[in-house]
């Protein structure tokens, strides 16, 4: 039966379930650059370079298998611009008897698929993603009628299920968790590791003037282009990550440093979320250094926390909430997003500096997402949608599945606790410990308010006067909540009004 498969920027995995039993004599293999998916969002240049470039090679690795492949780049004069649209012509081009297609990551193309599929002259499959460890029924099922939802004990589940890190029924050296262990700020006196990057090659820098001259007045910087975009230069990251960084990544996860924006993070997420590497091949490699004695234990079983903790529940999460998940405001944040998150021009220095070094790698770590950024605009009460958009535009891994929850669960609280137990509020103080940020910023961190205040602080005040309803009887957000009580209703009231004003002033900056 002649069949033609579908494959999207995202699933580019040899062993990916629309080529599983494909027939090298009959079958083709569509890839399509589109307008849609380069334009749903204002992404950042190096996104569309790597996804485009990994797509291309990608496509001449298949070729060589002996595959057939009919592929659509975005400047063919026909190309019609759309994931369905260009089914439709590659039908008439190929008159297949079926399509198949791996499930797509994003709500948003999966519905598009579903409409096209109704009205198609040629039925379309859609097969699971399997380059997960829990499938999508899979975290239904153990979601089931839960009362609350918590990373922790679907991560245990597939532990065991995995059999990773585990000592016959028991976890590894006794415990799940080894948080306790990690998160040190880094001190001032230690260097950073070098890590290794992938100059373009010919085909990307292809790509890169195609870009280039497509989204002249696109976000982020081009020329700094160095992501991994085949498999073999993947191979090459993890390896690197492995016996460069993880060994520190437990200690320093959470540390922050001007100038430095990789530190001992394993720079993976890209060539993750594309399908150049598979979460269980990154995981064994990291148990594997473990095991032998090339990483300790708090490294390892934080860094497979992420991935198999991690990612696979924020994946859970939007594909059972989805598409009601992204609609709600709990906490009712309606301010628009300032300009100084395209253009990074503020003097809080971790902002600047944060903005700045996104708009160089396409990438910030996870710390930087969710205390500078994501903090701040939790703080401002930024509305959900306008910060969603920025994120899942501007990170070299962002795609909706794995961006929305991240965004708007875990740094924004818009779902009410759905995904995290508290709101991550933090004042200057936690910026302070964890980074050299506040050394060299226009503002005093020291400050609660005032004209050299950091605003941090007096934002972080603000914010849990303004939701002091909604979240005071929380047991996780006591602490401050008490603070708070010895505060008199004018110490209130000015705070508010600074808070105000501060952002008000902000609002004529915004895009
Ligand atoms: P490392 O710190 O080395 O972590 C290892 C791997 O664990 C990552 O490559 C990633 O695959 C996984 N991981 C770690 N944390 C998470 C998490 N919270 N959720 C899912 N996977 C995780 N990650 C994305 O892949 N795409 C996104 O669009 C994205 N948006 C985010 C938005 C916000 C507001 C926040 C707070 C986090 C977001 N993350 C996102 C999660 C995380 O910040 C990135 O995965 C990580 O920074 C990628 O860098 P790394 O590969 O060096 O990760
Ligand atoms: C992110 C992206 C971009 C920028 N361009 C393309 C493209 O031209 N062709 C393609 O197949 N995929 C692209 N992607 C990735 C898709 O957005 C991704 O596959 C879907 O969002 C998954 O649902």
């Amino acid at each position: 039966m002649k069949t033609l498969r579908f494959i999207l920027g995202d699933h580019l995995t040899a062993g990916v379930s629309s080529l599983a039993d494909i027939d090298l004599a009959h079958d083709v293999v569509l890839m399509a650059e589109v307008a849609e998916e380069t334009n749903y969002v204002p992404h950042h240049r190096q996104k569309i370079i790597l996804v485009l470039s990994a797509m291309r090679h990608f496509a001449a690795a298949l070729q060589k298998r002996g595959v057939t492949v009919d592929y659509v780049r975005l400047d063919a004069p026909d190309n019609t611009g759309s994931f369905t649209s260009e089914l439709t012509r590659a039908i008439a081009r190929h008159d297949p008897q079926r399509i198949i297609v791996t499930e797509p990551g994003e709500w948003r193309v999966g519905q598009a698929f579903e409409t096209w599929a109704a009205q198609a002259s040629v039925p379309l499959e859609i097969r699971d993603d399997d380059r997960f460890f829990a499938s999508r029924d899979r975290f239904r099922q153990w979601a089931g009628d839960r009362r609350q939802l918590r990373m922790e004990f679907f991560y245990r589940e597939l532990r065991i299920e995995n059999h990773i890190l585990m000592d016959g029924a028991a976890p590894v050296g006794g415990k799940w968790n080894y948080d306790p262990e990690n998160r040190k700020s880094l001190p001032a006196t230690a260097p950073t590791p070098t890590r290794r990057r992938f100059p373009p090659d010919a085909i990307t820098r292809e790509v890169m003037a195609l870009v280039a001259t497509r989204f002249p007045k696109g976000f982020g910087d081009i020329e700094t282009f160095d992501w991994p975009m085949t498999r073999r230069d993947a191979l090459h990251a993890l390896e690197s990550f492995i016996d460069d960084a993880l060994p520190h990544f437990g200690d320093y996860q959470d540390a922050m440093r001007a100038g430095a924006p990789f530190l001992y993070h394993s720079l993976l997420s890209g060539a993750l979320n594309i399908g150049l590497l598979t979460p269980r091949e990154i995981c064994a490699a990291a148990e594997t250094a473990f095991r032998e004695g090339r990483a300790p234990l708090n490294a390892v079983e934080g860094f497979i926390r992420q991935i198999l903790g991690w990612r696979e529940y924020v994946r859970g999460v939007y594909w059972h909430f989805m598409p009601d998940y992204e609609n709600s405001n709990a906490l009712d944040a309606r301010r628009p997003l300032p300009a100084f998150y395209w253009n990074a021009e503020t003097p809080m220095r971790c902002m600047s500096e944060v903005v700045t070094q996104t708009r160089r790698h396409a990438y910030s770590h996870h710390i930087q997402r969710l205390m500078i950024t994501g903090n701040f605009a939790l703080l401002a009460g930024i509305a959900p949608a306008e910060i969603e958009r920025w994120y899942l535009a501007v990170y070299i891994d962002a795609f909706d599945w794995v961006e929305l929850p991240n965004t708007h669960g875990m740094a924004l609280y818009a779902d009410g606790g759905l995904l995290a137990s508290k709101p991550y509020a933090a004042s200057g103080a936690y910026i302070n410990r964890m980074s050299d940020f506040c050394g060299g910023c226009a503002y005093n961190v020291k400050t609660k308010s005032g004209p050299d205040a950091c605003p941090f602080n007096f934002l972080y005040w603000a914010f849990l006067i303004r939701n002091e309803s909604r979240l005071a009887h929380n047991p996780r957000m006591a602490f401050p909540y008490k603070t708070l009580e010895k505060w008199s209703a004018t110490q209130k009231e000015a705070i508010m009004q600074e808070a105000e004003a501060f952002l008000d002033a902000l609002q004529g900056l915004s895009v």
